[in-house]
């Protein structure tokens, strides 16, 4: 189906990442969040995402004013997609304190893969990508075909993401420790407070990485999360 050249507003826009999901296939991800909704309203989803910095510059000219920005730009783009471009009406699934893995929904998509990182990687950006809208829309839209690419884990033999995480969280496929991870980045002196050393030494997409800025603005939010969860460290 054609949506009515919103996904070339979307593009313009730095979200480079979009899936459509028939609703009923990712239900069993959703539901359990959310059961007082009626799903036969909504008969697809959207995943959109960003990868780079091209939606981080989209960002500036919108206006960093609000609390979220991020979020709230997110949101704004998903209601214009859907009600400028679908003439439909949305239900927003994230952002929101709903508690659904975008992790897992992503899965699905066939772009995102696990690492020894935890963060899911693509086999084009690398782990320079993230999920910035999930809505359910009041439309039937085509459903997306998902990639099939290689997992770019499989074939990095020397895996040099393990031996530079200070923490040693970085361990095989699937099995990060976010403790130990978030420990060490809110100590003293860590070397991870507004970065992930892991992840700069990815090898994949390196070309896509996040501008300063931007690594900045979300190490920063995340580490004020970090926070909350574990205390103010040592
Ligand atoms: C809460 C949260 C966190 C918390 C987790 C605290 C905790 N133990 O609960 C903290 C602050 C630690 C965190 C950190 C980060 N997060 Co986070 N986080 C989330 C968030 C908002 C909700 C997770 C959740 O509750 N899910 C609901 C339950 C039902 O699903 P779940 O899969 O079982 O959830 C668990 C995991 O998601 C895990 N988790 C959360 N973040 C991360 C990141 C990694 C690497 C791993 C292994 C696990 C993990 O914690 C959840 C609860 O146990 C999600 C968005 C989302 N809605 O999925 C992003 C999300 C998972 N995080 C993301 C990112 C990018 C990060 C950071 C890299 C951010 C940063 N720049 O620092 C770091 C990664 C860790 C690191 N190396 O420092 C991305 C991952 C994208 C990707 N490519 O895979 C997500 C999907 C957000 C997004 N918009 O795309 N995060
Ligand atoms: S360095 Fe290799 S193993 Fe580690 S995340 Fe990147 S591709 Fe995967
Ligand atoms: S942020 Fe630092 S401690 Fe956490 S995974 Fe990355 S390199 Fe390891």
């Amino acid at each position: 189906m054609d949506h009515g050249g919103g996904i070339q507003f979307l593009e313009q826009q730095g979200i480079n990442l979009f899936h459509v999901f028939d609703t009923k296939d990712v239900l069993d991800l959703i539901k359990p969040a959310l059961s007082q909704i009626d799903f036969e309203k909504y008969p697809s989803a959207v995943l959109i995402g960003n990868a780079g910095s091209g939606l981080w510059h989209a960002l500036q000219e919108y206006g960093m004013d609000s609390a979220d920005p991020v979020d709230d730009f997110s949101i704004h783009l998903a209601n214009q997609y859907s009600s400028q471009f679908l003439k439909t009406s949305n239900f927003i699934l994230y952002p929101s304190s709903y508690p659904i893995s975008l992790q897992k929904i992503g899965m699905r998509t066939g772009w995102a893969h696990t690492t020894p990182m935890g963060i899911s990687i693509h086999p084009k950006f690398g782990t320079w990508f993230a999920y910035r809208a999930l809505f359910l829309i009041q439309k039937k839209l085509e459903k997306s075909v998902p990639l099939s690419d290689q997992h770019p884990c499989e074939s990095c033999v020397d895996k040099p993401c393990q031996p530079i995480c200070p923490s040693g969280a970085v361990r095989d496929i699937g099995h990060f420790g976010l403790d130990e991870c978030a420990q060490y980045r809110i100590q003293d002196g860590s070397r991870c407070s507004q970065q992930c050393l892991s992840r700069l030494r990815c090898p994949v997409g390196s070309e896509h990485r996040y501008v300063p800025k931007q690594m900045q603005y979300h190490y920063f939010r995340s580490q004020q999360t970090i926070l909350r969860y574990y205390g103010s460290g040592s």
